[in-house]
């Protein structure tokens, strides 16, 4: 007899997902979440299978959620065993830290080694888990994986693989060809070997979203090795958490792409579908017959208020009445989620359920400002305007040839601009007109174009990139001309953190508009960030979050800069990082985005440029 009875809410769940049920189910990830309800420290939860499950399944009894989950940190199980770094917390999930990552290079490829699924990393540890949902709960084992790309992404990092999809794709394919034979199809295959009652496997790729990659790229390099994968696996392969839908001009195409590794059902989740508003997600459900998954962002049960929660869990319940069949998802409740907010969201959920609707029919995704619309961008780089009203009246040689060095670093080639910004040294030019009218306009250009979303992520890396290419070109005479970098800035991903795509988009774009960047890496204590600071002498500091549960590292740290009365003035940002934050941290500045920091950055080093001119 199991200790756990979740039996009537895996019932209503499984008629939900197929013939339809009247009481719309509402199941949420909350490993992290029934980490700190357990008062289990990080370090051990993940590491007990018995001590994993049992917290799972009582937080889920006491909160009453539908069923548990008992999706554990997918993404970093593959890479352990594969050999990369992995960093263990008390308070929160572990995380992959990508120091030094395994592949560098297409011979580091052959030296990977196919890990053993009985004893590599915590591999076993997912044996264990899959026995216990068993033994306590009476749940069918359900074997979780990281999806190819983000494995791929952990392995050589995301820039890397940006950089080698587009110049090296063969690279990719063969170490996508490792991680689908040798890696995951194995360790999904022994799983279900233990556990032949399995029905599917299902997969985890948050990496492989836009606008982080292009849809070619999810179709090429995502969705193939996952489709690769679903011939080695004995039982169906989904995978059904790729992001990005409101940032896509070909809506219906990216839902046929996640149907083609998700057949079942289609999942939208917030940010796009608060974006989107549920009427595009009703329509395409009910033409194709397909129950929906609606996923809640955890920010709105982070940061509520009450009203927000239930809102936002009535707007949703009510399109998946509306389309007949589908659940209600809460994408990772943290361990920072208040518990009084997940209480307040069951609540809202049996309220709809007994019919008691006080917003029946109100729709606010959707609307201007759950796009975003009312918020800032930035204008238009004036030195560009004005370098092309220069150059449509009077159009010099040097002109034509700042024009070209222009369009090389729009276009992405770095090979192009090179050669040009050689042969504009050889002619004599002047470096700075160089610098500032050829290769920091055109950045200046790019990013307004990310920040419309006019182009994804890999085209500003590689226009970054090329950028970098050219000033590395004339970085020697600018030295011997004694010319000064624009400014020092100092970045790091703070404690308990270890995103870093965006920071490493900002630190480009910095070094694009002529700073000197030493980047720290994730993952940074306050401490170590202040030490680095004192040797480094920055003009600013740049602190970068993704996690609401490290926004409280990047308060300490700002605390200490201030508490130690540090005079180096500190840039914050990154998603859940807002205004309003950085303001009741008193940082001195936010940037939105890559492109607002370095204005942002411009600001401050512009200000403490006037204090030493005034002082002087
Ligand atoms: Co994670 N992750 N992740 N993740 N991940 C998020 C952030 C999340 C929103 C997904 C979700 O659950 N909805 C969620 C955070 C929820 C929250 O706290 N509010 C989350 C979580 C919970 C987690 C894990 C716990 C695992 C899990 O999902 N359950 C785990 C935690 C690990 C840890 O850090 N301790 C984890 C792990 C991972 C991967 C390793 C798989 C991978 C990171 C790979 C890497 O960075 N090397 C990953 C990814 C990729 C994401 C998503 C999909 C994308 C983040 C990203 O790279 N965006 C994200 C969900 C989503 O956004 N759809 C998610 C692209 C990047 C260009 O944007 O970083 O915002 P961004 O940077 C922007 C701006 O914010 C700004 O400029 C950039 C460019 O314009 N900016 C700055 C950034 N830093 C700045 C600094 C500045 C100024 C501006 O001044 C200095």
């Amino acid at each position: 007899m199991a200790e756990f009875d979740f039996s009537t809410g895996i019932k209503r769940l499984s008629e939900a997902m197929t013939s339809g049920c009247s009481e719309v189910p509402f199941i949420a990830q909350a490993h992290e979440f029934s980490m700190r309800e357990s008062g289990i420290p990080g370090d051990e939860f993940y590491t007990d299978a018995k001590k994993f499950v049992r917290g799972i399944c009582q937080v889920s009894e006491r909160f009453g959620f539908d069923t548990p989950s008992f999706i554990w940190d997918v993404y970093n199980i593959e890479a352990e065993a594969l050999g990369c770094g992995l960093v263990t917390f008390k308070d929160m999930a572990p995380a992959i830290e990508n120091v030094d990552p395994l592949v560098k290079c297409e011979r580091d490829i052959g030296r990977l080694k196919a890990p053993d699924p009985y004893s590599a990393g915590r591999m076993p540890m997912i044996f264990e888990i899959l026995h216990e949902m068993k033994t306590q709960a009476n749940i069918t084992p359900l074997p979780c994986f990281c999806a190819p790309f983000t494995l791929a992404s952990h392995v050589m990092t995301f820039e890397n693989l940006v950089v080698q999809m587009l110049e090296n794709p063969q690279l990719v394919h063969k170490l996508m060809r490792f991680l689908v034979d040798e890696v995951i199809a194995p360790y999904m295959n022994a799983l279900i070997e233990e556990f032949p009652e399995t029905e599917f496997v299902d997969g985890s790729d948050a990496v492989a979203s836009l606008p982080f990659i292009t849809q070619d790229m999810l179709e090429e390099f995502a969705l193939g090795p996952l489709e690769r994968l679903q011939k080695q696996v004995s039982r169906p392969v989904y995978c059904d958490n790729w992001w990005g839908d409101s940032f896509t001009n070909d809506l219906h195409g990216f839902w046929a792409q996640k149907l083609r590794v998700t057949p079942g059902f289609l999942k939208v989740q917030d940010p796009d579908l608060f974006k989107l508003g549920v009427q595009p997600v009703i329509d395409y459900a009910k033409e194709k017959n397909l129950p929906v998954v609606l996923g809640v962002d955890n920010n709105v049960f982070q940061n509520g208020p009450k009203q927000e929660i239930q809102m936002r869990i009535h707007e949703y319940m009510e399109a998946i009445e509306e389309v007949g069949k589908g659940a209600v998802y809460l994408c990772s409740l943290s361990a920072v989620t208040p518990a009084e907010n997940v209480e307040i969201a069951i609540a809202s959920a049996r309220q709809f359920r007994t019919g008691d609707r006080p917003w029946a029919g109100q729709r606010r995704a959707g609307s201007p400002e759950a796009r975003g619309e009312t918020s800032a961008r930035i204008d238009a780089s004036t030195d560009v305007v004005a370098r092309q009203a220069v150059s449509d009246v009077v159009a010099t040689e040097e002109d034509l040839m700042l024009d070209d060095i222009f369009d090389a670093v729009l276009d992405q080639d770095d090979g192009e601009v090179v050669g040009l910004v050689s042969s504009a040294l050889e002619k004599n030019m002047d470096v700075h007109e160089i610098l500032n009218e050829g290769l920091i306009a055109a950045m200046d250009e790019v990013g307004d174009d990310f920040s419309e979303g006019k182009i994804f992520v890999p085209e500003m890396l590689m226009a970054a990139r090329a950028m970098k290419a050219g000033l590395n070109v004339i970085r020697p005479v600018l030295t011997e001309t004694g010319a000064p970098p624009k400014g020092k800035v100092l970045l790091a991903t703070v404690q308990g953190d270890v995103h870093d795509i965006g920071k490493n988009l900002v630190g480009m774009m910095l070094e694009g508009a002529g700073y000197e960047v030493l980047d720290l890496g994730v993952n940074k204590t306050p401490e170590e960030i202040l030490e680095r600071a004192d040797g480094f002498k920055p003009d600013v500091v740049g602190l970068s979050a993704l996690l609401t549960t490290s926004m409280p590292s990047m308060q300490k740290t700002v605390a200490l800069f201030r508490r130690l009365k540090s005079e180096f003035p500190v840039v914050v940002g990154g998603a859940p990082v807002t205004q309003e934050f950085a303001d009741v941290i008193e940082a001195d500045g936010f940037g939105e985005n890559a492109p607002l920091a370095v204005a942002t950055v411009h600001r401050l080093v512009a200000l403490q440029n006037n204090a030493t001119q005034l002082a002087g």
